[in-house]
């Protein structure tokens, strides 16, 4: 469909045109952040996919360079899938990505690529070694579930270790294959799998040391598990074994094959994900750090302070409180793209609503259910962004306080309601919600939105439960986008402090 150009995102990494997916091999080298993504050059739909490959100082601004792989060897020739960067102890870099070598199935190997020009820190050209491909699916691996390789990590037995994400059981089983490797060109796979569960094939998993423990990530929604990484055994176990391993995900919203790397300059690990529109064919993505909890139990995510830089013109609020049906305008900014922080204080949980024991562990039937517009006890209360002057279009980011059934434990709901996001009548709208890690015993709770245009990404409560949902309003576009903060609970609750800052738009690829 066609879609106002005023909805393009601006500070969201975008290709000047066509489809792009994955995020691959984000890496830094010599100064400079590089980022490789799925990209179709011919067209706004997947098909014929390569490496497109863009550069950074900053995370921020992006100059796009020639594509990086392409197909062009038999083991790559029908699509250059997704991979990852490794770098070696020389500080060279290496991609590992899957190749499709026939045409009428998607059959995978996976091959490796090498910079053509060391000391280009650009990494212009990348050339394919002859040995090409490096690991082909043998001994029952199903070749159309066997893809997307992981950045390899030496072992102390000195020998490297990689995980390809494939499936068993005719695909019920997700699998996290182990392949070892002392040379970087033969590879053999380790006799047992590092982790597998029932959740259907594992696309684009990523295994990252996170002090004490280690997420992995599964798959369709961008699930992942703290666990530890038993190096004797080479087996991952979940630090809570009886934990359904689809609880945890890094987002609630629009965000699918996300990947991470260490950034040895800024001494953080930065996660990408794929915002994938719902409604038309151009997509981004948005660097976060993220980081282990202080619990050990989940991660948390924040923006990469680098985007802060875009911010200007702020406006506050201060020690406002909201009433019970009450909404307030934020004005004296642009805030079709902004950045948003609040912090709000509920004085009391006591009137707080109980939680239907039915829809408990179901974030998003509850939010459904109990959406923005539904009066509650303590909330809903938040932000509607995007939101036209008289209010026909609006989409709400908020937090719902339940109590537990048989207790007074809180229950905290964060979701983002885009069902009146748009006039347009033609529009998938799904509600998207997750629970929040916090019993809000200091009454306070922070909520952040970065809003760019059809992308609204909310961080709740300092990164805890994450949701980022692409819109597309008719009305409440560009200079006619407004904010403004509600509550449709019966509790006051009050806005200690807001912030909003419009947002500059990066170089961005030059689109
Ligand atoms: N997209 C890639 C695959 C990956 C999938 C193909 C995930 O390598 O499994 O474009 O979105």
């Amino acid at each position: 469909s066609i879609v106002d150009p005023l909805l393009r995102t601006g500070y969201h990494f975008q290709p000047p045109k066509n489809w792009i997916n994955d995020p691959n091999a984000p890496m830094y080298y010599e100064g400079w952040y590089h980022f490789f993504y799925q990209y179709n050059p011919k067209g706004a739909v997947w098909g014929h996919i390569v490496w497109a490959h863009s550069v950074s100082r900053d995370l921020i601004n992006w100059v796009a360079l020639k594509p990086a792989i392409e197909p062009s060897i038999p083991s790559d020739k029908y699509g250059c899938w997704s991979g990852s960067a490794t770098i070696m102890p020389d500080g060279t870099p290496a991609i590992m990505y899957t190749g499709v070598n026939r045409p009428d199935v998607n059959y995978q190997v996976q091959n490796v690529a090498y910079p053509r020009n060391k000391s280009d820190p650009l990494l212009r050209e990348w050339v394919k070694p002859s040995h090409n491909p490096i690991i082909v699916p043998r001994g029952g691996v199903n070749a159309t579930q066997f893809r997307d390789p992981t950045t390899a990590w030496l072992a102390s037995d000195g020998q490297w270790r990689l995980l390809i994400g494939s499936a068993a059981e005719g695909g019920a089983r997700g699998v996290a294959f182990v392949y070892r490797s002392r040379d970087f060109r033969r590879w053999r796979r380790a006799r047992r799998p590092l982790h597998s569960a029932a959740t259907g094939m594992w696309e684009c998993p990523d295994f990252y040391p996170a002090a004490p423990s280690a997420p992995l990530d599964l798959r369709r929604y961008d699930y992942y598990t703290v666990g530890t990484y038993d190096r004797k055994a080479e087996r991952y176990v979940p630090d809570d074994p009886a934990g359904d391993e689809r609880h945890l995900r890094y987002d609630y919203g629009n965000f699918y094959a996300s990947k991470t790397f260490y950034d040895p300059a800024k001494k953080r690990r930065v996660l990408w994900g794929w915002a994938n529109e719902s409604d038309t064919r151009a997509d981004d993505a948005i660097p976060r750090t993220v980081w282990l909890d202080f619990s050990g139990k989940q991660v948390i995510q924040w923006p990469i302070e680098e985007v802060e830089a875009l911010r200007h013109q702020p406006v506050t609020l201060k020690d406002t409180v909201i009433k019970p049906g009450e909404h307030v305008e934020v004005t004296g900014t642009q805030t079709a793209q902004a950045d948003v922080e609040v912090s709000f204080e509920v004085s009391s949980l006591a009137g707080a609503e109980p939680l239907d024991p039915a829809l408990a562990h179901d974030a998003e039937r509850l939010c459904g259910a109990r959406g923005a517009d539904v009066e509650g006890g303590v909330g809903p209360f938040g932000l509607w962004v995007l939101a036209s002057a008289n209010l026909e279009e609006r989409t709400a980011v908020f937090f719902r306080v339940f109590k537990a059934a048989g207790s007074d434990k809180p229950v905290v709901l964060m979701c983002t309601d885009p069902t009146k996001s748009s006039l347009n009548p033609d529009l998938y709208l799904p509600t998207f919600a997750g629970f929040v890690d916090t019993d809000l015993s200091d009454g306070k709770i922070s909520l952040r939105s970065l809003i760019d245009r059809s992308v609204v990404e909310s961080f709740g409560a300092g990164g805890k439960t994450c949701i980022l949902s692409r819109v597309y309003p008719s009305l409440a576009i560009d200079k006619n986008a407004h904010l403004y903060v509600f509550n449709n609970g019966k509790a006051d609750v009050k806005v200690t402090l807001l912030t909003a800052w419009q947002m500059k738009k990066p170089l961005m690829n030059g689109a």
